[in-house]
């Protein structure tokens, strides 16, 4: 922490170094005095040690009142790979945000492992139902004008795979995620702007919760291609994934708190129709 140059600019490094030093327990005067014996004028330093400290005591403080951060499942890309290989298929990574963690991966199905979902979800679709955490029950719900229906986990060959492909993907086991849901929006059709992770504010959440924990990720299939519209977006960062067939968009949210900015929704379909399927990942074993 040398500083002898005469223009004695506060650097994001400085700044960590003073909260570093605070939070090991060193008081403001020792932090002031070794500021001063590594050459930074007093002015500087009280002011930089000040406005360091106000601000990280503030953020700490708007932190504490957040429900705690939990780990995530994470794509691994480390080192910008443009494709991964997940044993049984090579993906490719289209596009990643940090914040809120967002990865569009390209090639997640195969054409034909589309048709099969689609076929074995197709006699099974009923208009769509959302949780109501009022109650822990679910509800008809006018925000979401599609149909749907949920495998178990498991319940054939197809799921089996794309469950195996996305665990390995995230690794995340197979067993902290829900069963697939299967989407059908027809021209029109939309899903409102959400989050996927259970308002902890509401009475029907802790119940919910009992089988598994929060949701912490959301990984959504695009199972065929609508001729406009039907994109998934995210409001909070103006973002909108194309439904294209056989990509899918992962995202995950590390507390259930609007700051993660995973608020998404549906784009009405305008032309065509729409199909996808959705995994939500669990904390812990979904039961
Ligand atoms: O169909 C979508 O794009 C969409 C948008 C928002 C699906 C979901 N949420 C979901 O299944 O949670
Ligand atoms: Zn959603």
């Amino acid at each position: 922490m040398g500083n002898s140059t005469s223009s004695q600019s506060v650097t994001p490094a400085l700044r960590e170094w003073v909260v570093a030093q605070a939070t090991a327990g060193m008081g403001v005067q020792k932090i002031l005095q070794a500021m001063l014996e590594a050459g930074w004028q007093q002015a500087v330093a009280v002011q930089a040690i000040e406005d360091t400290l106000r601000v990280h005591l503030s953020q700490q403080a708007i932190e504490a009142r957040l429900p705690p951060a939990v780990p995530v499942p994470r794509v691994p890309l480390d080192g910008s790979p443009l494709y991964l290989d997940l044993g049984d298929r090579r993906v490719h990574i289209i596009s990643h945000m940090q914040k809120p963690p967002i990865v569009v991966i390209g090639g997640f199905l195969s054409d034909e492992e589309c048709a099969l979902m689609v076929e074995a979800a197709r006699p099974k679709m009923a208009r769509s139902r959302t949780v109501d955490t009022q109650t822990g029950g679910e509800e008809l719900n006018d925000a979401r004008t599609s149909s749907g229906m949920f495998f178990s986990r498991g319940q054939n060959e197809i799921v089996q795979r794309i469950e195996a492909r996305i665990a390995r993907l995230l690794s995340w086991p197979v067993e902290n995620g829900e069963g697939i849901q299967v989407l059908h929006y027809h021209p029109g059709a939309e899903y409102r702007p959400h989050y996927d992770y259970f308002n902890p504010a509401e009475p029907g959440t802790p119940s919910i919760l009992k089988r598994g924990g929060q949701r912490v990720g959301t990984f959504l299939m695009y199972l065929n291609e609508p001729d406009k519209g039907g994109g998934t977006t995210f409001p909070d960062v103006r973002l909108e994934v194309a439904p294209k067939r056989g990509n899918a968009v992962f995202f995950s949210y590390d507390r259930p708190d609007p700051s993660t900015q995973s608020l998404h929704g549906g784009a009405p379909v305008i032309a065509g129709e729409k199909w996808i399927a959705t995994k939500w990942l669990r904390e812990r074993e979904f039961t």
